[in-house]
């Protein structure tokens, strides 16, 4: 089998999407995800000017190969935009080569280790009363797991709270939007938040938070040991990671679990924090870590170190990276819990997929391959439109983690 093409379908239902669709000479095609939520043409004219020239005339079947062809021989490595366009064609690959298989793509990754993938989705509001209501809401859909996220007093639209009861999308069309932040109310009002959850929801509803790189090591290490009375599933990304020992302060004072990694994008960027358990669940996704091909090894990597993975799965991750994802988390054994923010009906309709929410879990289709199509002709209807993710500066208005 040859690849015989290679393109981009961009689009734009409701968010922007970058897809990558490899044709080979026996009719048989591949869809892999490149979106990078903000810097979606980055990626697109990665793969356009340094990638698709390079993929004509391989066999589709040599996904090892190619993906060290286009990890070394790029010679300048690692980073978001390159590891984003690896893991497009690398899914796509995998995809191709299940088709071929006659299989779903989860047999060709030790097969199933499961029935369903547990799952978690976004429980938010302005306040405490409206983020409690919403994780009610979601429990009442057949959620086990609820991230809870609220407005904090005297802090204007910080990360995860949605504007104007609209779905929760944080790119914003235009440039980059500009929210102030604070600590100190955060540190007191989260506390509050999962009290009343807890109040509210009882003790069996897995509980999870999303600081979004927002403290310091001794201010995430005081927030975990303020939540350890409600039992959180975990804290996620407490802290910037880029100093990975940061977290082995945060790990001296507090049981609360810690995940982190939905920026990283290879498993240089967390091999302390996994061997040396600082963490307990690794977020670092398929879509931006260089595809299958890599975070398996990432995965196997933390299945030594007691780590589990708890993949990223927001909106800006396309369904095929949701499908892909789910044929993971169905066959790994060290797989933790898959975030699951749903896509937007239209998104739904541009990406048909063959997974489905069931009780708490999502199960994947049985049909060859990925189980995703893209729609094409609804897709051109639905052009790219530049958007941006939000800034935050402090109070004095020095610029810190959104
Ligand atoms: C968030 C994301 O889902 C999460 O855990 O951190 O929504 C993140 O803000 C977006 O993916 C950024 O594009
Ligand atoms: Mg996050």
């Amino acid at each position: 089998m040859k690849i015989t093409a290679a393109r981009l379908i961009i689009c734009s239902p409701d968010r922007n999407f970058v897809t990558l669709k490899i044709e080979t000479d026996e009719g048989i095609y591949g869809l892999g995800d490149g979106t990078l939520n903000g810097r979606e043409l980055a990626v697109a004219a990665y793969l356009e000017e340094h990638v698709i020239p390079c993929l004509i005339g391989r066999d589709p079947f040599q996904i090892e190969d190619i993906w060290q062809y286009l990890y070394r021989g790029a010679y300048w490595r690692r980073g978001p935009v390159t590891m984003t366009a690896i893991a497009a064609v690398d899914v796509a690959l995998w995809d191709i080569k299940a088709k071929a298989l006659n299989t779903p793509l989860y047999n060709l990754l030790g097969g199933r280790s499961r029935q369903g993938v547990l799952v978690y989705t976004h429980a938010n509001g302005n306040d405490i009363a409206e983020a409690v209501e919403s994780v009610q809401q979601h429990m009442a859909e057949g959620y086990l797991a609820v991230r809870a996220q609220c407005g904090i007093p005297g802090v204007k639209s910080s990360y995860g709270v949605p504007k104007a009861g609209k779905p929760y999308e944080p790119a914003e069309r235009g440039l980059p939007s500009e929210s102030v932040w604070s600590t100190p109310p955060y540190l007191q009002h989260v506390p509050k938040l999962f009290a009343a959850v807890r109040n509210a929801c009882g003790d069996d509803v897995h509980l999870l938070h999303d600081v979004h790189h927002r403290l310091t090591p001794m201010e995430a290490a005081r927030l975990g040991k303020d939540l350890e009375p409600y039992r959180l599933f975990w804290m996620e990304d407490p802290c910037p990671a880029e100093l990975q020992e940061s977290f082995s302060l945060i790990r001296q004072h507090t049981t609360t679990p810690i995940a982190t990694g939905e920026v990283f994008n290879s498993i240089w960027d967390t091999h302390d924090l996994i061997r040396n358990q600082w963490i307990d669940y690794l977020r670092m996704t398929i879509v931006h870590a260089g595809g299958i091909t890599h975070a398996k090894k990432a995965a196997d990597f933390a299945s030594i170190y007691n780590v589990k993975t708890g993949f990223h799965g927001a909106t800006d991750l396309s369904p095929v990276t949701m499908a892909a994802a789910l044929h993971f988390g169905t066959a790994i054994h060290n797989f933790g819990i898959q975030e699951h923010m749903p896509h937007s009906k239209l998104t739904d309709e541009v990406f048909r997929s063959g997974y489905r929410f069931d009780a708490g879990y999502m199960m994947v289709g049985e049909e060859p391959g990925l189980g995703v199509e893209i729609d094409e002709k609804l897709a051109a209807r639905h052009p790219y439109k530049p958007a941006y993710l939000p800034i935050a500066r402090r109070l004095d208005g020095s610029l810190t983690d959104w």
